[in-house]
């Protein structure tokens, strides 16, 4: 029964006292709001307060690392090094502590053990391990992500008679190792950073290591000039910070490490190296979390380094990491760890070789040896982003727990909500960036963006809001894709959930930057909370829907042009505009090694012009795939489409011969048309002499290109050849005169518009032509007899409906035909191989469908 005593004494609860807990109280109390925070500790500082092992240190440089929601705070605090050490970042905790007054808000040494929703009375109440339950309206979880332990998963470990540390819980008092023997599991960062120091004083130190990881070295000392510099513009500094990608300003690289020289990329590496800095190295280059190979460029530099400083071949070959690409998992930095392993007194065992099979009450016992130890310790890590929030009994509405929700993953809305526990935000929670960004940053967002919240709910007289479902599932899946896209899936690492046995496999942060998740949350909170249900004297209401409806590497492009503001094409002559798009597609990444690459000329209908010739690797014949580019009838050529004719080539096994054509306004319909048919013609004549297999003979193109492939098809029908085997018409304009929903639905803001359109149709076509099947082919009064065909279309291309209606003119003909929309993908997604990894799927059925079409490949 529900009593008034049960109804909110404060307006917020909070766990924790971290930086995130601090600033969320500081704020709360700003807005004239009540609100506490339970903490386990006997002080605040969270991960500071309990990481204090040898060498802890953060490996965010100390500039950047700190609040900035105070300029005087942030001006009167003294760093002394570039990279602060445990002590001094936690006495910066408790600086802010006491600064703001914020001690009287926390309940020290006290843990909350439960949490449960009141439907009745709309609050949370919340018990402690001290056997009080206090409500608030809000519960908030701000206890950090790295915070509870994993536990150990090695046997016998209560037998050890000598010394066991752990670096998560390390002793207030320090730890004396002189005259010892240790044995340290575990090389993440936490054993990275102490086994050089362990080892300075231990008699003997052996470090088991399971798998070796990337490290960099730090460079630490006194702040550079240059950064310290930086106090001179703080709030500025700051807001760069804020919109970049990890959170600290630098370089956003556009560029791609397959696309510079061998020399460049050397060169580039080599900076970052001496920079001694972990935020930019997975961002150097725009693929080197995209692509094996770019990645492959980055390890394969750094494990040079790393041979290059152990003495011993074997060592050096077990500290060197393969195993997962370089950036996957938490890089490390450190000072001097591989150098002490030059030391006589410091062995490293390869546990993938000789597993330890238990502790003993000596040591550790592994399938090959015994050792003994006086002292073990473990860095084993941590149950990372759902572990703390687990460990608390969390119930929301209708006694839900937290756990059961999550049995397959933590399902939320933005990383800070989940639907059906209301009036629940978590700090830094999975689904958003906070591991891999500078963590303050991230976290001073978090509690901006709920003090945002808490006020409009005040404004509109709101006290509940819960997200929805579709919100929920919306941002999980936009999350996956984004990792999807990503190397991170690779690693068996703790973003992935895969160091704690049992736990379910999905990417915890989301993996696509600061600046692109604080335009999310900023999008959400523009559109009234979008996917958030409200409720109280305000009124009920919900804004649904999905803030994000585009891929992730769609949404980025689109960004990325906006940032741009460029003109648009159509307000540019032709000859501007082809420039502007051979300079746009100068900075597109490479396709594919294939076989081989060659240039030639065709006799087209009126004169010679160019092709492209790719030709798979494996030994020939092949079948043969005519290629159009896109472009509007105005821009591009044969080469215009290189990456993905390359990866057309691969995909297939079939030469790619990718022609060009006469461009419009110089040569107006119907040169285009007439040049493709010429290109077909030439091509089925030469067939064998170009390598290819008589009769085996397909044609694609993109757009324009498309149309001209359709129309080919036609052409070829009616003069009774060349036969073709199939035709793929890849986001096709085949109708001058369509005004169908897409038209206006995505008329503008996704690359093609429909202004762009028209202005292309100006170019190609007189409004009399355009009505020519030669212009749209969909118009023709027959369409049977027509080779099979492949429509693809995009959810946000404006010439989806017409690619769908081309598709169901063919089937009603009589024309076999297959066509696929795929959700959130643009007019420029499927050629745009490398850029837009979300569209490799349709590529792929691009290639199945070409390869279905050649007979010698389905006889195989
Ligand atoms: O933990 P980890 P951490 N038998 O999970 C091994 C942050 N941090 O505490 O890789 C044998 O990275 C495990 O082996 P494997 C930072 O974000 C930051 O070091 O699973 N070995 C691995 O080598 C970091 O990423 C700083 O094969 C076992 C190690 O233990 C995160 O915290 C400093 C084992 C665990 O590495 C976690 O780092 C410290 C077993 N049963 C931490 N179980 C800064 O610099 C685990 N291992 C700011």
């Amino acid at each position: 029964m529900m009593t008034e005593s049960n109804k909110a004494q404060l307006d917020v609860i909070i766990v924790g006292a971290g930086f995130a807990g601090l600033y969320l109280l500081h704020k709360f109390r700003g807005m004239g709001l009540s609100a506490r925070a339970f903490e386990t500790a006997d002080d605040v500082g969270g991960t500071w307060y309990w990481n204090r092992y040898p060498g802890a240190r953060c490996d965010i440089e100390s500039i950047d690392y700190s609040f900035s929601f105070d300029p005087e705070l942030e001006q009167e605090w003294e760093w002394s090094e570039k990279y602060a050490t445990q002590p001094e970042i936690l006495r910066y905790a408790q600086h802010v502590a006491d600064r703001f007054d914020l001690r009287r808000d926390i309940r020290f040494e006290t843990r909350v053990e439960q949490a449960v929703w009141d439907e009745e009375q709309s609050c949370w109440h919340v018990t402690t391990d001290k056997g009080d339950t206090v409500t608030g309206r809000f519960f908030i979880m701000a206890t950090g992500c790295l915070s509870q332990p994993k536990d150990i998963d090695i046997a016998g470990i209560e037998d050890f008679t000598g010394e066991i540390y752990r670096t998560h819980s390390w002793p207030h008092e320090g730890v004396d190792f002189t005259g010892k023997t240790v044995g340290v599991i575990g090389t993440g960062s936490s054993g990275i950073q102490s086994i050089p120091l362990i080892a300075e004083q231990a008699d003997h130190t052996t470090v088991f290591q399971r798998t070796a990881n990337y490290s960099i070295p730090a460079g630490n000392g006194p702040i550079a000039p240059e950064k310290e510099a930086v106090k001179k513009r703080y709030q500025d500094y700051r807001e760069e910070a804020r919109w970049t990608k990890v959170g600290v300003p630098g370089k956003e690289a556009m560029d791609f490490a397959l696309t510079v020289s061998d020399e460049e990329r050397q060169q580039r590496y080599e900076e970052l190296w001496d920079k001694g800095a972990i935020p930019h190295l997975g961002s150097e280059f725009a693929d080197i979390l995209i692509s094996e190979e770019a990645n492959e460029t980055l390890a394969e530099f750094v494990r040079n380094k790393i041979r290059s400083v152990i003495e011993d071949s074997n060592v050096a070959d077990i500290l060197t990491p393969t195993e997962f690409p370089i950036c996957t998992k938490r890089a490390c930095l450190d000072t001097n760890y591989y150098q002490t392993f030059n030391k006589d007194n410091v062995d490293i065992v390869d546990i993938k070789a000789n597993p330890i099979t238990s502790i003993t009450a000596s040591g550790i016992a592994t399938q090959d040896q015994d050792f003994t130890f006086d002292a073990i310790v473990f860095a084993t890590g941590f149950d990372a982003m759902t572990g703390a929030l687990l460990a608390i009994d969390i119930r929301g509405r209708a006694g839900q727990s937290l756990k059961d929700k999550w049995a397959d993953g933590p399902l939320n809305y933005l990383g800070l909500t989940v639907s059906g526990f209301p009036n629940f935000f978590m700090i830094t929670g999975p689904g958003s960036p906070s591991v891999l960004s500078n963590m303050v940053l991230s976290i001073e967002q978090h509690v901006e963006w709920i003090a945002d919240c808490l006020a409009y709910m005040g404004k509109e007289e709101l006290t509940v809001f819960d997200p929805t479902e579709t919100a929920e599932t919306g941002w999980v899946e936009y999350g996956t894709a984004t990792s999807d896209m990503t190397l991170f899936p690779q690693a068996k690492s703790w973003y992935m959930g895969a160091n704690v046995p049992g736990k379910p496999r999905v990417c915890l942060p989301y993996v696509g930057g600061v600046a692109a998740y604080r335009r999310v949350c900023n999008d959400v909170a523009a559109q009234n909370y979008l996917g958030f249900r409200f409720d109280g004297p305000g009124g009920a209401r919900c804004n649904d829907g999905l803030v994000r409806r585009q891929q992730p590497d769609v949404v980025a492009l689109l960004e990325i042009l906006d940032e741009m503001e460029l003109p648009p094409f159509e307000s540019m002559s032709p000859e501007e505009a082809r420039a502007t798009s051979v300079a746009m597609n100068a900075g597109n990444p490479p396709g594919p090694e294939v076989g081989e690459v060659v240039d030639g000329t065709y006799p087209g209908a009126d004169g010679s012009l160019d092709y492209r010739l790719y030709r798979p690797e494996s030994a020939g014949p092949h079948p043969v795939t005519l290629y159009f580019h896109g472009g509007g009838w105005v821009l591009g050529d044969h080469t215009s489409d290189d990456a993905f004719c390359r990866d057309l080539c691969n995909n297939t096994g079939s030469i790619v011969i990718s022609a060009n054509y006469r461009h419009a306004p110089e040569a107006p319909f119907p040169a285009a048309a007439d040049d493709g048919f010429a290109a077909l013609q030439w091509v089925a004549g030469n067939i064998e002499t170009l390598g290819g297999i008589e009769r085996e003979l397909a044609v694609c193109g993109w757009s324009a290109g498309a149309n001209i492939a359709a129309v080919v098809c036609q052409l070829a029908r009616d003069a009774g050849g060349p036969a073709v085997r199939g035709q793929v018409l890849i986001t096709p304009v085949v109708d001058a005169s369509d005004d169908s929903p897409s038209m206006t639905d995505n008329a503008e803001g996704f690359v093609l518009t429909k202004a762009l359109m028209e202005w292309f149709w100006d170019h190609y076509a007189d409004p009399a032509h355009r009505t020519d099947p030669k212009a749209s082919p969909l118009l023709a009064d027959d369409l049977s007899g027509l080779p099979p065909a492949l429509i693809i279309t995009g959810e946000f291309d404006p010439l989806r409906d017409q690619g769908k209606a081309y598709a169901e003119a063919l089937s009603k003909a009589g024309t076999e035909v297959r066509q696929t929309t795929y959700p959130g993908q643009i007019h420029t997604s499927f050629t745009a191989v490398g850029a837009i990894p979300t569209a490799d799927g349709a590529r792929q059925e691009i290639a199945a469908a070409l390869k279905q079409y050649f007979k010698v490949m389905e006889a195989a």
